[in-house]
């Protein structure tokens, strides 16, 4: 244990574990925050509920996960070394090989103990005597750090669905992002699957190919852009090294969504009906997220973002026999991209299987679950296990299960009753030293994570850093400067058509939670240059308090 004192000047209960910071999970935020704050020379203390590092990829082991960026670009950028000796199998790493990656950085750098597993911090207090925080966990002790980083993850709170039933069902009930360790096979079952979303249309074709039957129920179809996977070749590998700098400094500081493409120099409507085609046929091709990257307004123009819906729709014709099944699986209800878009392999050819039957529940819901069938539309569908696919309480869930209370103890479940307020994404004010990575009013889940990660890591280590030379006590957000961020995030998405879609990203999953668009949609790199210029201007927007004691030498002097 090494700063407290230096950075506090405070003593603590006495028996009482304290550290510096205290960091909350051990995904690819938690670790890389680890490994900063030890640079720093600071104590921390890393708490993760599962048991094994690699947070979302710790959990979401469901057939075909992957990850939807590419594995080159989903990687740390910030040690030359572990670019260098990491090989990538594929275009896009499957869940194993991502958590190997977690699992490898945790030895490499030496995380493993800080890291305390199989413990969640169910509670954290700010005591304002001390200025410290009181962190208590579910092994029932409690320390004090100086600093409390959440890195708790934007998809890590799974959802069971409020489905009538459920719980009387007789065969086994799995969700994707909380998939056992053990293998599950679904050879001759006859298997359901609920949602359509980005798990179900990675795992649909996998489970297709085992189950003797598998029924979709589907309640919004998803636009989805194939994956393209393949084996990664030594040569794309070192080509991809020889290029990391321009590659890593270009999805920073370039490429709104932190992945790197060639960016679109017009809009959808300014090229003509052939001319286009041939652009969306040749993202298409190409396979991936950067379909969306074609033109520059398709975010922006709904009747640019027509012209790519159409596209995707018309392949969807293409690809599914039956006439009726392919209508049912074209998106009609939301702009293309206002939902995350889904990369797949082979979901929609699946569907072609006799094996495999849709069934749409928005003209026919699901009116409950018997103990051997799901019933819709007034028809029992018979089914030996269920698979929900139904997504997660994402950004603001993980951390409203912790009991987190600031000055005065209001809670900061209280604080957000009506959707989050953050200044950066970064903090909220009357939490004074609590840190959010990707937290909600952050560019985060509209990125490539670990560019906002490695950014939001790199920005709070300086923050520390700038606070611990200055000898500062406590830093937060200024209410003013909170109110003017969430104004500015709200207004950036009402420009937008994102705004448009019952989606996650709005909060409009969860019955009952406040819909407001949770993210930042102005892009990394303008977010970037955001918060280093309030760094530079002295961490504008911030208060920071010093120590009581210097207060009073200052005052009798
Ligand atoms: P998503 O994208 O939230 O998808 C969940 C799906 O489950 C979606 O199709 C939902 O339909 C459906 N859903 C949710 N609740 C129900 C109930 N009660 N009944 C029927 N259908 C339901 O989660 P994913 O796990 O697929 O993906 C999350 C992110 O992880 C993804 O965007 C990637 O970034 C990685 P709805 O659309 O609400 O009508």
């Amino acid at each position: 244990m090494s700063a407290l004192q230096s950075v506090s000047g405070k003593s603590h209960a006495a028996g009482a574990e304290t550290y510096d910071v205290v960091v909350v999970g051990a995904g690819f935020a938690g670790m890389y925050m680890l490994h900063k704050l030890r640079g720093l020379g600071l104590s921390a203390r890393v708490y993760e509920q599962g048991g094994d590092v690699g947070g979302t990829w710790y959990w979401n082991r469901y057939p075909g996960a992957r990850c939807d960026v590419e594995s080159m670009q989903y990687s740390y950028s910030f040690s030359d070394e572990l670019q260098e000796e990491w090989d990538w199998s594929e275009r896009y790493a499957p869940q194993p090989e991502i958590l190997k990656y977690a699992n490898h950085v945790a030895d490499r750098f030496k995380l493993r103990p800080d890291i305390q597993l199989n413990t969640r911090v169910d509670r954290a207090a700010f005591d304002e005597g001390s200025n410290c925080w009181s962190v208590t966990t579910s092994d029932g002790k409690t320390v004090t750090a100086k600093y409390v980083v959440l890195a708790t993850g934007c998809l890590s709170n799974a959802r069971m669905p409020d489905i009538k039933g459920l719980a009387g069902f007789r065969g086994k009930v799995y969700h994707t992002g909380h998939w056992p360790h053990e293998p599950v096979d679904f050879k001759g079952q006859r298997v359901a699957v609920i949602g359509t979303g980005s798990s179900a249309i990675q795992s649909v074709p996998v489970i297709a190919e085992q189950a003797s039957h598998l029924t979709v129920f589907q309640r919004t179809a998803n636009f989805s852009i194939p994956a393209r996977n393949a084996a990664l070749t030594v040569e794309e590998r070192n080509a991809f090294r020889a290029n990391y700098p321009e590659i890593r400094r270009f999805a920073r500081e370039v490429a709104r969504n932190g992945i790197y493409t060639e960016m679109p120099d017009r809009g959808a409507l300014d090229d003509g009906d052939n001319e286009r085609r041939s652009k969306y046929e040749s993202r298409w091709t190409r396979g991936g997220l950067t379909f969306m990257m074609a033109y520059n307004n398709l975010a922006l123009d709904k009747a640019a973002n027509d012209t790519a819906a159409n596209f995707v729709r018309e392949k969807i014709a293409e690809i599914v026999k039956d006439p009726q099944t392919a209508k049912l699986l074209q998106p009609n209800n939301h702009p293309i991209g206002s939902k995350r878009i889904c990369v797949d392999t082979d979901y929609f050819a699946t569907f072609n299987r006799p094996n495999v039957t849709l069934v749409d529940i928005k003209s026919n819901p699901i009116e409950e679950i018997l103990p051997n069938a799901v019933r819709a539309g007034g028809k029992d569908y018979a089914v030996d296990a269920l698979v929900l696919a139904t997504g997660f309480d994402a950004m603001t869930g993980s951390v409203a299960k912790i009991d987190i209370r600031g000055r005065n103890g209001q809670t900061l479940n209280q604080k957000w009753a009506e959707g989050p307020k953050t200044y950066l994404g970064l903090m909220s004010a009357g939490f004074p030293n609590l840190f959010i990575i990707t937290g909600p009013g952050s560019p985060s889940v509209l990125s490539n994570m670990i560019v906002s990660i490695e950014q939001h890591v790199d920005w709070i280590t300086d923050c520390i850093a700038y606070m611990r030379d200055r000898h500062l006590d406590t830093m937060e957000a200024k209410r003013e400067a909170e109110d003017n961020w969430v104004a500015h995030v709200n207004e950036v998405a009402q420009g937008t058509l994102y705004p448009q879609a019952n989606s996650w990203y709005m909060g409009a999953n969860i019955p009952g939670k406040p819909q407001i668009f949770m993210p930042y949609i102005g892009g990394v790199g303008v977010y970037r240059q955001i918060c280093n210029d309030v760094a530079a201007k002295d961490y504008e927007g911030f208060a920071m308090s010093v120590p009581e004691r210097t207060q009073k030498l200052a005052a009798s002097s």
